[in-house]
């Protein structure tokens, strides 16, 4: 008898114990989650390595200031309706956004209003009912003028490799729909000319989306549409888009001495690790840090402090070829 009732005393103890192990847990962290601040950051392309480092640069802001940092690839306006839903559900105050479509601006206002979400857009930017862009905290990159710099920079080395006019022809891939890129390729398409490049030899291919392949498509509809060109300039909306005019120019035969491709993006740097050089020579390296980095921190200290972010952060590129790349990649993070 006595046996039993100390058998059932010990085990008394020890659901109470484990009771109280648990409750302990639960309140402290109870606490600490009621109070830990929980941000989204939704992007449209999640495949791309710049979106990718956005999110790795976030992260690191996440983690140095303690609170949640919730990734989402967003691709549609129905992927950023249920995002922002299951955020507000699990108790986020607010996301940075780099929309999948400008035009969701509105509706991803008008929802994150309506549950209590604040929004910060990144790189591609809302566009309102009137067609303007709207008045929510926005960072992106100088467009125009880094697309200069792409124009300038193909002026120049078409000038040193002395290819002519006659024999060359600029390839400009394009998404005209989308206000940050059409500024890149129209700044470069502007600059070249500038610098004496007849306007009349830029070939424009519409991409389809903002990938190597359907860059490739677009590119190979330029390349048949013009035969006869010996040497090509490449320049697109980023990387990706300079990258697939290089591929499909390559699918034709071109070697790589024949090819100028600038890119815009520096976050991919798999080309250059290549033992043979490839046409893709150069690109304007913007920075993913900045753009992951500082705007989850406005979020963060627009929730804990009530500090607006500022209203629209432009950020600068720097261009960078094979060889001198990798000083300026470890600077920005990219690289150990
Ligand atoms: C847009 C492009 C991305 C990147 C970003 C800064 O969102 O689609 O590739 O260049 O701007």
């Amino acid at each position: 008898m006595m046996k039993v009732s100390m058998m059932w005393l010990a085990l008394g103890a020890a659901v109470l114990a484990a009771a109280g192990a648990g409750c302990q847990k639960k309140s402290a962290g109870g606490a600490t989650s009621a109070e830990k601040i929980k941000i989204g950051f939704l992007v449209k392309q999640p495949e791309e390595k710049w979106f990718q480092n956005e999110w790795k640069f976030a992260q690191q802001c996440a983690d140095k200031n303690g609170f949640d940092l919730v990734k989402i690839g967003a691709t549609d306006g129905d992927k950023v309706a249920s995002a922002i839903d299951n955020l507000a559900a699990s108790g986020a105050k607010g996301f940075v956004i780099c929309t999948p479509q400008p035009t969701l601006g509105p509706s991803i206002v008008a929802n994150a209003k309506a549950k209590g979400l604040k929004v910060f857009s990144v790189d591609d930017q809302f566009i309102g009912p009137d067609g303007k862009f709207m008045d929510v905290p926005y960072m992106g990159i100088s467009a125009r003028k880094i697309g200069e710099n792409v124009g300038e920079a193909l002026a120049a080395e078409y000038k040193k490799r002395g290819w002519t006019p006659a024999d060359t022809a600029a390839m400009a891939l394009t998404f005209d729909e989308l206000n940050t890129v059409k500024e890149r390729t129209d700044g470069a398409m502007d600059a070249l000319t500038k610098a004496g490049f007849p306007k009349d030899r830029i070939f424009k291919g519409a991409e389809r989306a903002m990938d190597v392949e359907n860059a490739r498509n677009a590119a190979d509809v330029v390349l048949t549409q013009h035969g006869n060109v010996k040497h090509w300039l490449v320049f697109s909306t980023n990387d990706e888009g300079v990258l697939g005019g290089v591929r499909a120019l390559e699918g034709r035969g071109f070697k790589a001495a024949d090819v100028l491709g600038i890119g815009i993006g520096g976050s991919n740097f798999d080309e250059w690790k290549k033992p043979e050089a490839t046409g893709f020579y150069a690109t304007v390296m913007i920075s993913p840090r900045r753009h992951g980095y500082e705007t989850t921190e406005y979020m963060y200290k627009w929730i804990r402090d009530g500090i607006e972010p500022p209203k629209d952060t432009r950020t600068t590129g720097i261009l960078v070829t094979k060889e001198n790349y990798q000083a300026f990649a470890k600077k920005e993070g990219l690289l150990d």
